[in-house]
């Protein structure tokens, strides 16, 4: 097959159908952003936790003004998900967004090495901080932060792993003033003394537009209500085909890439069995006729790309 055929077999631009998003999350920034803003107080450093599937959107742009008093370094996290062949131009892209430091991760293994360089870096970072000073025996504080579904709960729980089997887990603060529910901080270092709060802040996405929100729904940082399934699987499938990554064509074995949906999903729903009896009407009789489950075959094939079994993603 000649390749400008596949090519011009395929959708150059995806048809929103005139979703608009400012109907998702009529006002939805600004609650979550003041209390975040007020438990900000007593953090010397915060840990942005975001997914490396979508390094340059989603973030929320509000709150970067609101962190500028305090140093930060943004984790790009799944990145066992992620195509991250072009790095050097994401990384561009985020200093042109005002990114000083920037690192990336890993945490769903139980393999701590895709995580055990951010403390480290962090303690660099602080300390190149202009105006940061801190006596040797004076506690550092961190808070992770970041919009839903990134791996905030997980990087919390690696460094967890990491720090408390040691003997060194300190999971509430010694002050008696301390309340245990608010203020739960884990002590990931002990020279200096560095201490991670337990709780992470959850973001609100930043939806500029419907494209963003799709990349959002996605990764699963929003619901797929909000899109549907049927018409996230349709933009996951126009992506694919868009970058040329046909892994979906081998997996659910099919003859050659598909542009149309339905399509699609009915060999889905075969391959995965995902097919529902129905009766019909022969006119000699009733006999029972499979049919596919297109809402099932979509779950199934937006859940085969989160977990990486299509190959690993860019969306932005
Ligand atoms: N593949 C992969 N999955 C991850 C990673 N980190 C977290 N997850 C998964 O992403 C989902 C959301 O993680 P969670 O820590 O609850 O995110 P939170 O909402 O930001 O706290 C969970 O299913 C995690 O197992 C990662 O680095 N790689
Ligand atoms: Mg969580």
């Amino acid at each position: 097959m000649a390749s400008s055929r596949v090519a011009s077999k395929f959708r150059t631009r995806f048809d929103y159908r005139g979703y608009e998003v400012a109907k998702w999350f009529p006002g939805h920034m600004a609650k979550g952003l003041n209390r975040m803003r007020r438990q900000l107080k007593g953090v010397d450093c915060v840990l942005e936790v975001h997914d490396a599937r979508i390094p340059t959107s989603g973030r929320t742009p509000r709150f970067q003004e609101t962190l500028s008093v305090r140093p930060h370094l943004l984790v790009l996290n799944k990145i066992d998900l992620a195509d991250l062949s072009k790095k050097n131009d994401i990384e561009e892209k985020l200093r042109r967004q005002n990114v000083e430091h920037l690192t990336f991760s890993s945490c769903c293994s139980f393999k701590d090495q895709d995580v055990k360089h951010i403390m480290p870096k962090v303690m660099d970072i602080l300390a190149a901080s202009p105006g940061f000073y801190k006596e040797e025996d004076e506690d550092i504080t961190l808070m992770v932060i970041g919009i839903p579904n990134v791996g905030k709960s997980s990087l919390i729980n690696a460094f967890r792993r990491m720090y408390l089997k040691k003997g060194k887990a300190t999971p509430v603060g010694k002050d008696p003033g301390i309340t245990r529910s608010v203020l739960t901080r884990i002590r990931v270092s002990d020279r200096p003394s560095v201490f991670l709060l337990d709780t992470p802040g959850v973001l609100s996405p930043n939806i500029p537009d419907v494209e963003t929100g799709f990349k959002l729904a996605l990764v699963g940082a929003i619901k797929d209500h909000l899109v549907g399934e049927d018409f996230l699987a349709d933009y996951l499938l126009y992506r694919l085909n868009r970058e040329k990554n046909f892994r979906y064509v081998e997996h659910y074995k099919m003859q050659e890439p598909c542009d149309h949906v339905l399509k699609m999903l009915g060999h889905v729903a075969v391959q995965m069995g995902k097919t529902r009896k129905i009766r019909m009407d022969s006119g000699t009789g009733a006999v029972m006729v499979h049919q596919p489950n297109f809402q099932l075959a979509a779950l199934q094939f937006l859940r085969d790309f989160r977990q990486g079994t299509l190959g690993p993603a860019m969306l932005d």
